[in-house]
């Protein structure tokens, strides 16, 4: 019985190590430097640093949160407006989130 919870904590790390080699593997220029990336490789990564909940898809709630910084930064007004016409328009497949692809026309790089 002592030894149980030491085993869940071997486990425990287990799984997160392993979970992290799966996010850092998911993506072959995940790691490389700003300078380093392609054209397509640096939308991809402002388009997942607005993916906070790490589906790589936007829904609603980020997709505001994009537009609502960006309209904040050119000190325009109206960002939920914007958001919800452009949310509708993007997410063509209407599966309620907008993908790599819908924002941008082209595949997510791997
Ligand atoms: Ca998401
Ligand atoms: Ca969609």
């Amino acid at each position: 019985m002592k030894k149980y919870p030491i085993k869940i904590t071997v486990i425990t790390l287990l799984g997160s190590l392993f979970a992290l080699s799966i996010a850092s593997a998911e993506y072959s220029w995940a790691n490389k430097k700003w300078g380093e990336l392609s054209d397509v490789e640096k939308k991809a990564k402002v388009f997942l640093k607005w993916d906070t909940d790490g589906d790589s898809q936007l829904n609603k709630a980020e997709y505001t949160e994009m537009t609502r910084v960006q309209f904040e930064k050119n000190g325009k007004e109206g960002y939920q407006k914007a958001a919800e016409k452009r949310f509708q328009n993007k997410d063509t497949n209407e599966d309620g989130f907008v993908s790599f692809e819908e924002q941008n026309n082209m595949k997510l790089p791997e």
